[in-house]
This record gives structure tokens, C-alpha cells and sequence, in this order.
């Protein structure tokens, strides 16, 4: 894509993450723990800093860096990005641990609440003009035991073919290729979009910096997010990968997983189609 006035900045997207992150309340509800695993928390991962300066034989003048970094972080809104494409994957996959259902994997910071509802089967809002090749993706929401379940929400938000992604993008429309698919009488849906195009950590803030320091690269592989909402189940959050698609086995943020790559098959007309089905967890009580 050529850059516009309108080409969306990190510090721009950044701003938005941060907003939609503090808005949720998800942030409020560990007021309770306690100072011991605080304390012990803490402990570990100041030892693990101060086992990387030992080890590294860190100077003066990286450190102060190091400081200049963390502030340009903050005051570009880019701790949501950072903590979602460098930590969160460790605490999804320690969560799993004691998880059954479908496979899951990171929620990262582009998530909006409450999108337009649509019925089962659907096309995401999208620009008269959207690019992309047309996607469609169909299956059905069951219990672990395999009951189907009426009514449950496939909420899905994805980047557009140019990994773009809608809030945080100045010139894409609020809520494009956003939705949230309500389930038939059997739990299934059939969800009409487009192929999304990998997605680039922006590389104008320090996030790109960091990457581009370090000799990295920026790249996730294309992705659908999905978060899969029924009463009285665990909701799931997880992504959907592409089979054979760029940067699959190195995604900067390490959320891949085997499970979760579709391999959509052109259907004739032009349009590839992929099924998926879910599983949730019942919880007790
Ligand atoms: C994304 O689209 C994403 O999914 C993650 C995890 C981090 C940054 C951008
Ligand atoms: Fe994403």
C-alpha cells in the first residue's frame, strides 16, 4: 500500500489499543492478590533483569537506553502491542495447562466489544471496494461433549488485504470485518469475508525499533481472531492460521499452533472455504 496522510502511525494505532485496553474490565480484577506472590512474582522477574545485565556485561550507557526505550513505549500507547506480541503467548499457554476445548491462543490488543450481531450465516461488514480474495468460513459450536450449541457467538475481527485493521487503522471504516456470528438451532455458522494479508508490527514507534535493533522481523502470519462466547462455558479467545502462508513457523509473537491452521480449498468460483468447528468447556455451577 502507497502512504497517505491517512497511513495509520504506531503511535496512532497505539493510542487506540490503549484506550479499548483500559476500557475493558478484565484490567481491574486482581486488586486481591496478595503480597506474598506479589513479592515473589516480582522478585523473579527483577532477577531475571539482573541476570541478563551479568550476563551480558550491560553498560552504562545501555542501561540509560534501555530507560529512553521504556519511556518511548509509554508515551507512544505501545505497552498493549508489546506485552501482547512478546508476553502474552507465555501466559495463554500456562493457562491452557488446565484447559480442554479447542485450542486457543493469544487475545492481542485489537479487540473491540460489541460489533454489529449478525445472524449465522453472514458476510462481515466490508468496504464497497474491499480487496482480497473471498473467504468463507463455516462449522459449529459444540460442548466438550459434543452437544451442539444453539445461540453462542462467534465474535471474529481480522486485518484487511493489506493487514490493516479496523479502530486502528485512520482509513478503514469502524468495524470493518468485525462481527459477531450468532449460532443457528445446531450451533453452526457460515461466515462470508475475505483473506486477510499478514500483519506488520508498526515500525515508525519503538516496538519497530526494538525489532529492527535486534535484527528480527515484524511479521505475524495472516490471521482470524475468533472468540467463541456460550452461557455457562468457558468463552474461548483464539486465532485461525493460514496452511503454506508466509511467516507460520516465525511469527513474532509466538502464537501459532498446530491445531489452528486451516487449509481453505477454492470452491470452484474463486472463493476458498474452510470449515472449523469449536469446542467448550461447560463450567461448574
Ligand atoms: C496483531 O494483529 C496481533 O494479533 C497481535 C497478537 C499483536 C499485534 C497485532
Ligand atoms: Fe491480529
Amino acid at each position: 500500500m502507497t502512504a497517505t496522510q491517512e497511513s495509520p502511525t504506531a503511535a496512532g494505532s497505539g493510542a487506540n489499543a490503549s484506550q479499548s485496553f483500559k476500557a475493558a474490565a478484565s484490567t481491574r480484577d486482581v486488586a486481591d492478590t496478595p503480597p506474598e506472590r506479589v513479592a515473589a512474582i516480582v522478585t523473579s522477574i527483577l532477577q531475571g533483569v539482573h541476570g541478563a545485565i551479568a550476563e551480558h556485561d550491560v553498560t552504562y550507557p545501555e542501561f540509560q537506553a534501555a530507560k529512553a526505550w521504556l519511556m518511548e513505549v509509554g508515551e507512544g500507547g505501545e505497552w498493549p502491542l508489546f506485552m501482547d506480541v512478546f508476553v502474552e503467548h507465555a501466559v495463554e499457554e500456562q493457562v491452557a495447562k488446565a484447559q480442554t476445548g479447542t485450542k486457543g491462543s493469544i487475545l492481542g490488543p485489537y479487540f473491540l466489544p460489541d460489533q454489529t450481531r449478525l445472524s449465522s450465516t453472514c458476510s462481515l461488514p466490508r468496504r464497497d471496494d474491499e480487496q482480497g480474495t473471498p473467504l468463507v468460513l463455516e462449522g459449529q459450536v459444540r460442548d466438550t461433549g459434543g452437544t451442539p450449541l444453539a445461540g453462542s457467538e462467534v465474535d471474529i475481527w481480522h486485518a484487511d488485504s493489506d493487514g490493516y485493521y479496523s479502530g486502528f487503522a485512520p482509513h478503514v471504516p469502524d468495524g470493518n470485518l468485525r462481527g459477531v456470528v450468532v449460532t443457528d438451532e445446531e450451533g453452526r455458522f457460515a461466515i462470508h469475508t475475505i483473506q486477510p494479508a499478514p500483519y506488520q508490527i508498526p515500525h515508525d514507534g519503538p516496538t519497530g525499533q526494538l525489532i529492527e535493533a535486534a535484527g528480527w522481523h515484524p511479521w505475524r502470519p495472516a490471521h482470524l481472531h475468533i472468540q467463541v462466547r456460550a452461557e455457562g462455558h468457558r468463552p474461548i479467545t483464539t486465532q485461525l492460521y493460514f496452511a503454506g502462508g508466509d511467516y507460520l513457523d516465525s511469527d513474532v509473537a509466538e502464537a501459532t499452533k498446530p491445531e489452528l491452521v486451516l487449509d481453505p480449498q477454492d470452491d470452484g468460483t474463486g472463493t476458498r472455504r474452510s470449515t472449523y468447528d469449536f469446542e467448550l468447556e461447560p463450567v461448574q455451577g
